[in-house]
């Protein structure tokens, strides 16, 4: 991966290589940590970081449903990112805060185990490959079912939750596909391995609803916004398998693959096989917001102050 120089740590700022945790962390042995992955972009108004906020907001809640209260507040957070992208020098970077039960504490009652934060920054490029984000990527409907919201909280971002995940991109990996779909304890189509699905069927875009287990992703919510602020219709609603195949257009959304195509799903080619223009034009939009172009949503970025010349 691309190193940074500078990690931050319990609101410290630590060289990269000294960011280290105990092998007694207890979020290590039993998952016991919340995650956000955020992007900052080189906007012309500078380095800005796609919805912050939103990002730290659900960050906080994803530890509360743990029963994890945030030694800091999401504007310390805030501002620590602020700091850390500009004293590692990045115009642009993915951004990973991590929240978890740190060393002090074995055994499964964790509320006595410290709560440690730290927030990482470096230079990650396309998730699914240059190549996926132009002409599509392609999928397999996993035999691995999204975890259920009557086991874990699909809701959370949690650490122990994405044992699910790599098990479906380990399988649809081996199995020389890209990217894994999961479905839901039900049957119907929830998400993929780490970004929500959209299908286009009939010039109206589909995606599944909260109760299907799915993440709410930042992502997500922004492309339907975007969607409708191009006069497109956007229905919430439980998806069945082969709605995907039948699919006019299918595309994928997170915040490290961005808005990415899906041109296959289980060796079937979706329409002909190439993107088609409900996601071309919404992924062009979507670029738009993200890098800083598009005034409508200039109110999703987050500048990163730049910091006083010292003298
Ligand atoms: N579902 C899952 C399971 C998921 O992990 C993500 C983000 C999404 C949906 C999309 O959510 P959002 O980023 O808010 O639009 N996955 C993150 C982790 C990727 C990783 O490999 O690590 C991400 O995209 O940052």
């Amino acid at each position: 991966m691309n190193q940074a120089e500078l990690i931050w740590m319990n609101g410290e700022f630590v060289p990269w290589d000294e960011a280290k945790v105990h092998v007694l962390t207890h979020g290590l042995h039993y998952g016991t940590g919340v995650f956000e992955g955020i992007r900052a972009y080189d906007t012309p108004r500078g380095t800005a970081v796609f919805r912050h906020q939103e990002h730290l907001e659900r960050l906080r809640r994803s530890a509360e449903l743990y029963y994890m209260p945030l030694p800091y507040t999401p504007e310390q957070l805030r501002s620590a990112t602020h700091e850390l992208i500009a004293r590692n020098g990045l115009r642009s970077c993915y951004i990973r805060p991590l929240v978890f039960r740190g060393y002090g504490q074995m055994g499964l009652f964790p509320l006595e185990a410290p709560i440690d934060v730290t927030i990482a920054v470096w230079e990650w490029g396309a998730y699914l490959g240059d190549e996926g984000k132009q002409k599509g990527i392609r999928a397999k409907v996993s035999s691995w079912r999204r975890i259920g919201p009557d086991a874990l909280i699909p809701h959370a971002k949690a650490t122990g939750q994405y044992l699910n995940s790599v098990l479906a991109k380990i399988e649809t990996h081996k199995a020389g596909y890209e990217e894994a779909i999961l479905l839901d304890g039900r049957g119907f189509v929830c998400e993929g391995s780490g970004e929500n699905l959209f299908v286009v069927s009939d010039g109206t875009i589909l995606t599944p609803p909260q109760s299907a287990s799915i993440l709410d992703g930042i992502s997500r919510r922004s492309v339907i916004q975007v969607a409708r602020d191009l006069g497109l219709e956007v229905v919430e609603r439980d998806i069945a398998r082969a709605e995907l195949y039948l699919a006019d257009e299918l595309f994928m959304t997170g915040t490290a693959a961005e808005l990415v195509p899906v041109r296959e799903v289980d060796d079937h080619a979706i329409a002909s096989g190439r993107p088609g223009p409900v996601t071309l034009a919404l992924q062009a939009a979507y670029e738009d917001a993200l890098h800083g172009r598009a005034e409508r949503y200039a109110d999703w970025l987050d500048l990163v102050p730049v910091p006083a010349p010292s003298t």
